[in-house]
């Protein structure tokens, strides 16, 4: 059973049995107005733009895809596997391509995403995960970008180490332009392309390459922080909550293999099962034939197996 008042560490970086308590009283939620009002009409655009779905080209759909794609990358080969868990090595024409691809998915810049996110493996279903999922699926979800960060999230995320972010001169150049480049290759290219090169309406490609698109990749990408610590199996360690959810790793490229990722989060393809329903390792793997990434590291067979046996729930299939 796991336990549900404390959290334990998922990390390789922590020392063994090292165990986060949560402590002290629940901090009032304080509601962003802003956020709440920015996420209601993004979503109510992107609701009106799949009832223009039927009015769009076909070049406008594939370009939609094509930018859901391109954004999708951004983060899952970027921001995650190369930044925030350094699972391969990218040549510097990759890192600048997932750097743009990673501005046109707007989900903070590359430095505040990856410092979240290791914040988020060390400290697991604690107060200091920036979206704890014992806090219910909203919150996990989405309503933890609605709401100020608990103070745990930032005093234990200031002493999470981001020396290798720093000094990544790719990263840093991408968050100090990180508001006009969203503004570009989030919303004025998709929108433009489809219009200037196959005289698509403007309102069309502002709804669906635009926000809808936009909007898709969120919900996808905040499944994993939900329905992936909530629902399916656990073959690798039954002591978590992230869970393996093939509709998850299906609508996120790849990224719903949770419980596999949360215990070994050094592999580069967050999977024992290489490419299946993982179109990011696939990614990864075409970089690295086309010599555009290096070092993938994985996790071998026999450790997997080993661990199936010490911690795994019974589901696993392999091992
Ligand atoms: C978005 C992000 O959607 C999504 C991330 C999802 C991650 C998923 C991971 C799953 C695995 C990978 C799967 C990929 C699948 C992809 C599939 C694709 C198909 N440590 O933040 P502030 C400091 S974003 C250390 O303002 P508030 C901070 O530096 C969407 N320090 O906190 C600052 O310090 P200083 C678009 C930290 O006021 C101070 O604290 N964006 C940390 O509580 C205040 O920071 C949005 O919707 C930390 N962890 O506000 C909203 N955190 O003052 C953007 C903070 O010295 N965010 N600090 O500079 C906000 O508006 C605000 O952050 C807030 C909290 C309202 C949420
Ligand atoms: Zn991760
Ligand atoms: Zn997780």
């Amino acid at each position: 059973m796991p336990d549900t008042s404390t959290g334990t560490f998922a990390d390789e970086s922590l020392a063994a049995g090292d165990v986060y308590e949560d402590i002290g009283p629940e901090p009032p939620r304080r509601l962003v107005w802003r956020n709440i009002f920015l996420m209601v009409l993004l979503h109510a655009g992107a609701i009106y733009g799949v009832f223009l779905i039927p009015t769009a080209s076909a070049l406008t759909l594939a370009w939609t895809a094509a930018c859901f794609v391109i954004s999708a990358l951004g983060i899952t080969a970027g921001a995650h596997r190369l930044w925030s868990h350094r699972t391969y090595r990218a040549s510097l024409p990759l890192k600048v391509f997932l750097a743009f691809a990673n501005s046109m998915a707007f989900q903070n810049d590359i430095y505040e995403w990856a410092r979240d996110h290791r914040v988020h493996h060390k400290f697991s279903e604690t107060d200091a995960d920036p979206h704890n999922a014992k806090r219910g699926f909203f919150f996990a979800h989405i309503g933890w970008l609605l709401v100020r960060k608990h103070p745990d999230v930032i005093a234990k995320g200031r002493k999470v180490d981001l020396s290798d972010l720093e000094a990544d001169h790719v990263v840093m150049v991408q968050r100090r332009h990180y508001q006009l480049s969203v503004v570009i290759l989030c919303f004025l290219m998709p929108t433009l392309v489809p219009w200037y090169l196959w005289g698509e309406s403007l309102l069309v490609g502002y709804l669906l390459p635009g926000l809808l698109r936009y909007t898709m990749v969120l919900n996808a990408t905040w499944l994993v922080n939900s329905a992936a610590h909530m629902w399916g199996n656990r073959p690798y360690d039954r002591n978590i909550n992230p869970r393996e959810n093939s509709l998850v790793a299906f609508s996120a490229l790849g990224e719903g293999f949770h419980n596999f990722h949360h215990t070994f989060p050094f592999d580069y393809a967050t999977s024992e099962f290489g490419c299946r329903l993982n179109p990011t390792t696939a990614f990864i793997d075409l970089m690295c034939l086309l010599g555009l990434a290096s070092e993938r590291k994985t996790v071998s067979k026999e450790m997997v197996a080993a661990r199936v046996q010490r911690t795994g729930d019974g589901s696993a299939t392999s091992g």
